[in-house]
């Protein structure tokens, strides 16, 4: 029997892009940083998906070969259907990385997570020697929090204890994420649960205290990352 393969018939990518243009400029930006050789780990998002493509045109281009550790299974599928050998964690270091985020202050400091995929992007970052992040304009900010809340990716058993043990925070709304048709809670690739968390404050030692908080997984917060911030 014959199959097809119809996930990889059309990339992964729902929904209209805001900025384009801009994206664009930052995704070409990224494209020229990549060698033949290099193992890369590839973000989630729009922007990351706009990167994808203008590297996968230079692969096909001049025949390179790359390695890609996706972050996310969107940006696996996107992969494929780019025709770009993935592998994983397990098998490959990425050299570097690129990503998108929600927001970035003046220190570099990111949240990101509004696609659920924070666990994957910060365990590609953290074993990657430097990640170019890529956003437009709109995503930076003076104060982190500003506009976006930090996702926190947390196992379903411990919703009611997160929520007990963040009242030691100065924290000031705090929402489990639903899905779009309100049916149920956003799940993780995991499985687990994303609660979206407003600080008054976000200091330094702020995503290690809440990562401290048993059942959370992890936190939309990167700070002190290996990062380079490519932005038009
Ligand atoms: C991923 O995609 C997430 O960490 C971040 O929330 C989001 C940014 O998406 P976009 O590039 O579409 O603004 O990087």
């Amino acid at each position: 029997m014959k199959w097809k393969n119809n996930l990889a018939d059309q990339p992964v990518w729902s929904g209209e892009i805001s900025n384009r243009e801009r994206k664009e400029k930052v995704a070409q930006q990224v494209s020229r940083f990549v060698k033949d050789g290099d193992v890369i780990g590839i973000g989630s998002g729009s922007t990351s998906f706009l990167a994808l493509e203008k590297i996968a045109e230079r692969v096909a281009e001049e025949k390179l070969e790359i390695l890609a550790i996706p972050t996310s299974k969107e940006a696996e599928m996107n992969c494929s259907y780019y025709g770009l050998t993935t592998t994983s964690l397990l098998n490959h270091q990425p050299d570097w990385g690129f990503d998108g985020a929600d927001e970035v202050d003046g220190e570099h400091r990111l949240i990101k997570g509004r696609g659920g995929a924070l666990f994957a992007e910060k365990l590609v970052m953290a074993s990657a020697a430097k990640t170019y992040i890529l956003v437009d304009g709109s995503k930076h900010v003076e104060r982190l929090g500003e506009k976006f809340a930090v996702p926190l990716e947390v196992d379903p058993r411990a919703v009611h204890l997160v929520e007990t043990s963040l009242q030691t925070f100065e924290c000031d709304h705090i929402q489990l994420r639903m899905a779009a048709a309100k049916d149920g809670p956003v799940l993780t690739e995991a499985g687990n649960m994303l609660m979206d968390v407003r600080f008054a404050h976000i200091h330094d030692t702020l995503e290690k205290e809440l990562s401290a908080i048993p059942g959370v997984i992890e936190t939309g917060l990167f700070i002190g990352y290996s990062v380079e911030i490519l932005t038009v």
